[in-house]
This record gives structure tokens, C-alpha cells and sequence, in this order.
């Protein structure tokens, strides 16, 4: 099939699913139009089946805000009439769904019936998208999606909690390509340049937005490091960086505190790690625990949203109330102390992965598609 794929080109975890899922559809033969602001950082496999369209903004006085709905929307228009394409999969509702809309309109009145799915990947509904500012629109797009999706099963039930919603959703889970993560080149996995061989190494990735709660894995990570030696690698960037390096400092902890920023080599990094702690305040489904326990890593996160369909506490690693940071580090030791535990937390994880393996969730994908194909004949 040909499809054009929008999205966040970022280290966001929407943008990452929307890439890969690109690069295997492409990998599978299908033809792919990825179309946003800037070549997605996570696009590194190179077929002749995969483009990339970049959105152009031009830059106009009189505008206090770009509008890049609009030029998406124009965008859009020119690729599916250029490249024939069947389906637009648009990942996160806001603004992409309603620029989705406006380009099927506009494509209709050509006489091409393009069809829309959109899939819903958390903050677009729990946070920013049910804000009076956009929740109209948001709304409205939804209803208007050829096929819905959302990553889990919880995101679904917040999105019919918090909109009227008369289309059918599907949940169709995050997935992950565990060969990549696999630990097969533990040889070249050199622990030894970030910790001593009796250090324990925590692991927090996120984008450092406030709903990460990255003060509390520094919080936890204290107490963890009152116990026994260990490490804590903070990957990734964003607003609350500053306040967290300030709060290691307070606690006088920064020869034991790594700040490595963003990165695109997340499954070297996670080839170290032995707990990774996910204390966020809400979470759709949680990409970045899957992404660790891919690379056989625990999990000690909180209950919110989807985690529990992701962390099965007292197989995978451990669920605690959202701001528990005693229970969060007392679990973490609990699994960081014993060996058996955690080898056997680090391989039931690795095994759970699997459930959410590109084999599984493809062919997910691929249905809908199919189906909003046959509709469009
Ligand atoms: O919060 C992030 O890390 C980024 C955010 C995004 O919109 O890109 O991630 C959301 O989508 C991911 C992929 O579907 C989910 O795995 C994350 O749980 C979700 N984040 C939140 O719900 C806070």
C-alpha cells in the first residue's frame, strides 16, 4: 500500500512509534510518505521505499504564530496526489488529526478519497488535548478519523472519559523490535566505562517534561545510593533538566549522577542498566519501560495510566502510587540487592517484551489500512 505517515519528528515517544512503524511497513514492501517538519531522528534505514517531505514554514510579519496546520494540511494534499497514497496515519491528534481533515477535504473536492487514522498517544488526550483551548477541535477530529487508535487500553478509556467519542477505537499497543535490543552483543556492552564492577546502574529516559517527575528518580536514586553502590544515568532533555542538576547537587550526589542528553544509541545505554525507574505522574503506556525491558532491564515505575498493562509488579518490576518515592526506592533495592531477583526480573521482562513484538502489532496496523482501503474502492 502507499501511506503517508505524520507525526512528530523528536525523541518523543509518539514520534519514535510513528518511525518505526514506517521504516518496518516499508521493510515489508509497503511504499512510505513520511510527512512533517524535519527528517524524523529515529528514520536511520534507507530503502527506496521510504521519502521523507519536509513542511516548509515561511516566515511572515504579520503572523505573531506560524500557521503550520495550514501548510501541513497544503502539504498533505500535494504528497497523496503526487504519490497516489491510500492512507494518511496521522500520530498524535494535535495538530495532525484536524490537518488531517482539512487535506481530505480539500482532496474530495479533487475528486480523491483519501482515507484518515489517527492514533492517539496520551499527552494529545490527558493533557493538552482535553484543555478547553483545543478540546473542541481535538474532539471534532477524532470523530471525523476514517479508524482511531490508541496505544493501550487505559488511553483508550481516557479518551472516552474525557470526549464524546462516536467512532469505534481500537487499541493497538506500542511495539518494539527486541532483536535490537538484544543483549547477543553483551560482549561489547562495557559497563566498565560508567560504573565499578559492585555498582548497581539506574536508567531514567524521558523528554524532562513535569509529567515525567524526574525530581523523584533523583529522589529515589538517593536513597537507593544510601544502600548500596550504584550509579544513575539521566538520558534525554528538556525543561526540568536544570532543576534536577540543581537537586543532585543539593544532595551532594553528582559523582554518582550522569547526564547524558539526548541520544540515539538508547539500546547501548540500556545494555548497562539493571533498574529503570518511570515515576510519572501519567503515561499512556510508557515506550521508554518497554524500550528497557527489551534490553532485559526491571522496572520500578508507578501505576498510572498504562504502565500496569506494560510492568506486571512482582514479574517485571515493581508499581507504586504516583509520588511514593519511599516505596519506589525501597522496591528498587528490594530487586537491586538480591541477584536471583533481579536476573530473574531482567528475563521475565525480556520474555514479557514479546507481547509487544513488530511481528504482533504490524499486522495490526495493516488490518486497519486494509480496511479503510476497501471502504475507499
Ligand atoms: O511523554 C513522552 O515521552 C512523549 C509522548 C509523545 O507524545 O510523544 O509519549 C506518549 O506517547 C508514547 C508513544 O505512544 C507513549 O509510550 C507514552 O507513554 C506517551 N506519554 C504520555 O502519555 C505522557
Amino acid at each position: 500500500m502507499k501511506i503517508g505517515i505524520v507525526c512528530y519528528p523528536t525523541f518523543g515517544g509518539s514520534g519514535v512509534v510513528a518511525t518505526e512503524l514506517g521504516m518496518a511497513l516499508a521493510d515489508k514492501g509497503h511504499e512510505v510518505h513520511f510527512i512533517t517538519y524535519n527528517q524524523p531522528v529515529r528514520l536511520d534505514f534507507i530503502s527506496h521505499r521510504l521519502h521523507f517531505h519536509e513542511v516548509v514554514m515561511e516566515e511572515y510579519p504579520l503572523f505573531q504564530y506560524q500557521p503550520y496546520e495550514l501548510a501541513l494540511s497544503s502539504k498533505m494534499v500535494e504528497v497523496v496526489q503526487k504519490f497516489e497514497l491510500e492512507v494518511l496515519h496521522v500520530h498524535y491528534a494535535i495538530p495532525h488529526a484536524y490537518a488531517a481533515y482539512m487535506a481530505k477535504k480539500m482532496l474530495e473536492d479533487k475528486g480523491i478519497n483519501v482515507k484518515v487514522v489517527t492514533t492517539l498517544h496520551g499527552t494529545d488526550i490527558t493533557l493538552v488535548g482535553s484543555h478547553p483551548t483545543y478540546k473542541t477541535a481535538v474532539e471534532f477530529s477524532i470523530n471525523k478519523s476514517d479508524e482511531v487508535t490508541t496505544v493501550s487500553q487505559s488511553l483508550k478509556e481516557d479518551t472516552l472519559r474525557l470526549f464524546s467519542i462516536e467512532k469505534d477505537i481500537k487499541v493497538v499497543y506500542n511495539f518494539i523490535d527486541a532483536e535490537k535490543y538484544d543483549r547477543a552483543h553483551e560482549a561489547e556492552c562495557k559497563r566498565s566505562a560508567l560504573a565499578n564492577p559492585e555498582e548497581r546502574i539506574l536508567t531514567h529516559i524521558s523528554n524532562f517534561r513535569p509529567v515525567k517527575r524526574t525530581d523523584d528518580v533523583v529522589r529515589i536514586f538517593e536513597k537507593v545510593q544510601r544502600e548500596i553502590p550504584a550509579k544513575l544515568l539521566m538520558v534525554g532533555d528538556g525543561p526540568e533538566r536544570l532543576k534536577v542538576e540543581n537537586l543532585v547537587k543539593e544532595f551532594g550526589i553528582e559523582d554518582r549522577v550522569l547526564f547524558l542528553g539526548n541520544s540515539s544509541e538508547v539500546a547501548k545505554i540500556l545494555c548497562y542498566t539493571d533498574v529503570f525507574l518511570l515515576p510519572s505522574e501519567t503515561e499512556s503506556f510508557g515506550l521508554a519501560a518497554l524500550e528497557a525491558m527489551a534490553a532485559g532491564t526491571a522496572v520500578i515505575s508507578t501505576n498510572a495510566g498504562g504502565l500496569p498493562e506494560v510492568n506486571i509488579p512482582g514479574k517485571t518490576g515493581y508499581l507504586s502510587a504516583v509520588g511514593d518515592v519511599e516505596d519506589m526506592a525501597a522496591k528498587a533495592l528490594e530487586v537491586l540487592r538480591d541477584e536471583t531477583v533481579l536476573t530473574t526480573f531482567k528475563s521475565n521482562a525480556k520474555a514479557h517484551v514479546k507481547e509487544f513484538s513488530l511481528s504482533k502489532i504490524l499486522p495490526q496496523y495493516e488490518a486497519i489500512y486494509k480496511r479503510c482501503y476497501a471502504v475507499a474502492k
